[in-house]
C-alpha cells in the first residue's frame, strides 16, 4: 500500500516545476481587474489567491479536487468498504484533498490508523480545558485547546533549528496530520465538560467520524453516518472563505499549522460565517416559541411573518445568502437528502423544508440579497437535533473539526510550493478619490 506521505512526496517536484513554469512564462498575464466596489466591498470575486484543493462555482457549488459532492459519494471509500454504500469516510476526503487522488480502502485504513495513533493530547491540555468556565463559548474553548497543543509543533521546532525552507512542507505535514488527529478529543472534551460529566470514551476500532461520535457520547450507526457526511461536506469551500483564508494568511507568515488553524477557527466563530449554524437553530426555536405562545401552527404563513419581523428588525436570516453561491448550496441539498432518507417525518426537518419553500420568495421581495437561497448552515442543526444533539451553541465546533481538513490540506501545498508571505496592498479613501477625479 502506498502511504499518504509517499504519494505526496512523489507529487511535489512536478507541482513545483509546473508552478515555477507558469510564473516564469506567464507571470504578467492579466486575470482580472479590481473596481472601487470590490475594494471597499470585501474583495468579492477578486481573483488573487491560489487554492489547490477545491473550487466553488456560483451556480454549481463546491467541487473537491474536481468532484462534486454526489461524485464524492459515488467514488470515495465508505465505512462498509463499498463506494456508494453510505457516506464517504472523512479520511477518504482528506486523502483526496491532499493528493487529488481517490484512495483505495486499504489506503484509507492506513490513514485512519495513523490518525488514531497521532491522537494524543499533550498532558497539559485536558486540565486546561477542565479549568475553563462552562459558560465560555465552545468555540473560544476550542481555539484555546488547539493553541495549547502548539507545544508539540514539529514545524516550529524545525524552523527554530534552522531547517532549509525546501524541507518546510515535510514538517508542516507532520503537524497537519497531528492537528487533524487531536481535534476530536479537544472538541469532545469541551462538549462533555460543558453539557455532561466530562467523561470522553473512545472507540478506535471505528473510523475518525465514528470514534468522534463515541467521544461525544453518541452510539448509533445512523448518527455515525451523519457525522461522516457532516465532516466531509464542511471540509473545504475554496480559499476565499474567512476561515480558510485566515489559515492561509497566518500560515504565510510561517506560523505553524497549530497557530494557523487556531486563527482560522476564530474566523469561523463569527455569525456571518460558521456561527450561522447555531444562529439557525436559535432562530427556529424562537419562531417555535413565539407561535406556540400565540397558539398558532408553524406554517408557510407564520414563517413568512417571522422572517419579515427579522428583516424589519434589521437582522439577517441566518443560513440564507452567500458571498459566492447564487443557487441552493449543494451541501444543503446533500443534508436534505440525508434527512429524507433517515428522518423524513422529523418535525423540525419539516419546518426547515417549509422555510426553504418560502424564504427565497421573501428575500427576493426584500430586494437586497444577492443570493436568496439556503447555505450549508441552514440544514445542519436540525439533523443533529434529531439525534438529541440539541446544544446548538456547540454546533460551530463540529464545523471547526471538519474545516481543518480543507484549510490544512491547502496549507501543506502552500509550504510545498513555497508560497510567499501574503500581503495585499491597501489604499486610502483619498487615493480612491484621486483615481476618479483625474
Ligand atoms: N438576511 C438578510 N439580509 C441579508 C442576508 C440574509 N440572509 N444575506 C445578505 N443580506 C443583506 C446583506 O446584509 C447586505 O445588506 P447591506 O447592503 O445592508 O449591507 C445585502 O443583503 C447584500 O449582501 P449580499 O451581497 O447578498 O451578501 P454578502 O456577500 O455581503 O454576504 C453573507 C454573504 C453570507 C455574509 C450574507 O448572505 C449573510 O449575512 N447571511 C446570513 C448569515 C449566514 O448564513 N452566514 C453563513 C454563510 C455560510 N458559512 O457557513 O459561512
Ligand atoms: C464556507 O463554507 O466557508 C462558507 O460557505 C462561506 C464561504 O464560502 O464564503
Amino acid at each position: 500500500v502506498t502511504t499518504l506521505q509517499e504519494t505526496l512526496a512523489a507529487q511535489v517536484p512536478e507541482k513545483q516545476k509546473s508552478l515555477a513554469a507558469l510564473k516564469k512564462e506567464h507571470g504578467s498575464h492579466v486575470i482580472g481587474e479590481v473596481t472601487i466596489d470590490q475594494c471597499i466591498g470585501g474583495a468579492r470575486s477578486v481573483k488573487c489567491m491560489l487554492w489547490e484543493t477545491s473550487n466553488l462555482d456560483p451556480a454549481e457549488g463546491i467541487r473537491f479536487r474536481g468532484l462534486t459532492i454526489p461524485e464524492c459519494q459515488a467514488v470515495l471509500p465508505t465505512y462498509s468498504g463499498v463506494a456508494g454504500d453510505g457516506e464517504p469516510l472523512l479520511e477518504s476526503l482528506l486523502w483526496l484533498l491532499l493528493t487529488s487522488e481517490v484512495p483505495t480502502k486499504e489506503q484509507v485504513d492506513t490513514l485512519t490508523a495513523e490518525l488514531h495513533s497521532r491522537a494524543k493530547l499533550p498532558d497539559h491540555v485536558i486540565p486546561l480545558l477542565n479549568s475553563l468556565p462552562k459558560d465560555m463559548h465552545p468555540m473560544t474553548q476550542f481555539t484555546i485547546g488547539l493553541n495549547a497543543c502548539q507545544t508539540e509543533s514539529k514545524f516550529a521546532k524545525a524552523y527554530a533549528e534552522g531547517v532549509p525552507k525546501t524541507d518546510y512542507h515535510t514538517y508542516a505535514l507532520e503537524d497537519i496530520l497531528t492537528v487533524i488527529a487531536v481535534l476530536p478529543e479537544i472538541a469532545a472534551t469541551i462538549y462533555r465538560n460543558v453539557y455532561f460529566d466530562g467523561v470522553v470514551n473512545k472507540d478506535t476500532s471505528l473510523d475518525y467520524s465514528g470514534n468522534f461520535a463515541r467521544m461525544l457520547g453518541y452510539d448509533n450507526p445512523s448518527f455515525d453516518e451523519l457525522m461522516r457526511l457532516y465532516l466531509c461536506i464542511h471540509t473545504d469551500h475554496e480559499g476565499g472563505n474567512a476561515s480558510a483564508h485566515t489559515t492561509h494568511l497566518v500560515g504565510s507568515t510561517l506560523s505553524d499549522p497549530y497557530l494557523s488553524y487556531a486563527a482560522g477557527l476564530n474566523a469561523l466563530a463569527g455569525p456571518l460565517h460558521g456561527l450561522a449554524n447555531q444562529e439557525v437553530l436559535k432562530w427556529i426555536q424562537e419562531l417555535k416559541a413565539k407561535f406556540e405562545a400565540e397558539g398558532k401552527p408553524i406554517t408557510a404563513e407564520t414563517i413568512t411573518e417571522f422572517a419579515w419581523d427579522t428583516l424589519n428588525a434589521k437582522k439577517v436570516i441566518p443560513g440564507y445568502g452567500h458571498a459566492v453561491l447564487r443557487k441552493t448550496d449543494p451541501r444543503y441539498t446533500s443534508q436534505r437528502e440525508f434527512a429524507l432518507k433517515h428522518m423524513p417525518d422529523d418535525e423540525l426537518f419539516k419546518v426547515v423544508d417549509t422555510i426553504y419553500q418560502v424564504m427565497p420568495g421573501v428575500l427576493k421581495e426584500h430586494g437586497k440579497v444577492a443570493n436568496p437561497y439556503p447555505n450549508v448552515d441552514s440544514h445542519s442543526g436540525v439533523l443533529l437535533w434529531h439525534y438529541g444533539f440539541t446544544q446548538f451553541q456547540y454546533y460551530t465546533v463540529l464545523f471547526g473539526v471538519s474545516r481543518a481538513v480543507g484549510g490544512l490540506s491547502q496549507l501543506y501545498w502552500d509550504r510545498a510550493l513555497g508560497l510567499p508571505l501574503e500581503r495585499p496592498k491597501s489604499v486610502t479613501p483619498e487615493w480612491l478619490w484621486s483615481q476618479v477625479k483625474k
